[in-house]
């Protein structure tokens, strides 16, 4: 199947057309690359249901790192790695937290196959929260400069990555937003659009920051900014892991910048979400705006 795809020369141009309703599933960013050629290659990843496949993975110039937590996410994890890897050349984390499907033991073959894919295997479901906290820990030790987070099962479109990379040499925490104009929730029942929203006002509200979307797990840290907060005083998991991220690095005085995505509901497997992570983030809110200070930096 054929797809109208448009072609523009650079992320500037690419942001500006998205946050008037272009979906960057069709756009081609030629980033002076022959524009047949960078067509062919796109089309290409569309029909394979991949997106718009680049001819060659985006380097943004600093040592990166996808982060990738993993509970359960066997059928998900080698076409995301391997689409992670093709949009951006960075390495990738898998957080595994003992997986009882074998998520973990894939992850393990996956990187003995590949340099840039690592594992670490934690004891148990431990939570989102912890994850990334590992992972971030990870990532500063061994030098990396940006850190990103994504999720294992699609909601966040792996073509976006360059864009998330190329907002982060201007920022020092760059969000997929749903809630900036060009973003938006695909395939949500009612219920669940509320409950998003509903999070966010209620964060936004609570806090006073002008975060758009808080909650959103779609992000990418400076890893020396971020190495600056209290991460030990963390101890959020899911929705209220990333509103607190988001509020430490706001009231560190960092530089926020949201770019659209589209986030599209889980292709398969399971959700974790539940009523817990609901209530966390329903409490654990206004508690931040005392514990968290303002600091100068
Ligand atoms: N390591 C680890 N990963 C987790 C844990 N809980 C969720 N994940 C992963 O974190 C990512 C986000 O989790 P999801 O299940 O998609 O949660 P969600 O996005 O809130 O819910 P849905 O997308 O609606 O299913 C996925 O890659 C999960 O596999 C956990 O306790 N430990
Ligand atoms: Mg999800």
């Amino acid at each position: 199947m054929k797809q109208a795809l448009q072609t523009v020369s650079d992320y500037t141009n690419a942001e500006a057309l998205i946050r008037r309703g272009l979906d960057s599933a069709h756009l081609v960013v030629l980033r002076g690359e022959d524009s047949d050629a960078a067509m062919s290659a796109a089309l290409g990843g569309l029909e394979e249901n991949r997106g718009p496949l680049p001819l060659r993975a985006y380097d943004c110039g600093k040592r990166c790192v996808v982060i990738v937590p993993t509970y359960n996410e066997r059928e998900n994890l080698e076409p995301i790695v391997r689409d992670i890897l093709s949009y951006l050349v960075t390495d990738v984390l898998i957080v595994d937290d003992g997986s009882p499907d074998g998520t973990g033991q894939l992850a393990d073959s996956i990187a003995a196959h590949d340099p840039r894919v690592h594992v670490m295997h934690r004891q148990g479901k431990l939570g989102l929260g912890t994850a990334y906290l590992a992972g971030f820990a990870w990532a500063a030790e061994r030098g990396y400069e940006r850190a990103f987070e994504m999720d294992a099962d699609f909601s966040h479109p792996p073509w976006d990555l360059p864009r998330l990379a190329h907002a982060s040499l201007d920022a020092d925490l760059v969000i997929g937003s749903r809630y900036v104009p060009g973003g938006s929730t695909i395939g949500w029942d009612f219920k669940r659009r509320m409950l998003s929203r509903g999070a966010n006002f209620y964060a936004r509200l609570t806090l006073g920051c002008k975060v758009h979307d808080m909650t959103g797990g779609f992000r990418c840290f400076d890893v020396e900014k971020l190495m600056r907060l209290d991460l030990d005083s963390v101890n959020a998991q899911g929705y209220a892991f990333q509103i607190e991220m988001a509020y430490r690095m706001d009231r560190a005085g960092f530089r926020i910048v949201e770019i659209p995505i589209h986030f599209t509901d889980r292709r398969v497997g399971a959700s974790k979400m539940d009523g817990g992570i609901a209530r966390e983030a329903l409490f654990l809110v206004p508690k931040l705006r005392f514990r968290v200070p303002r600091e100068n930096r």
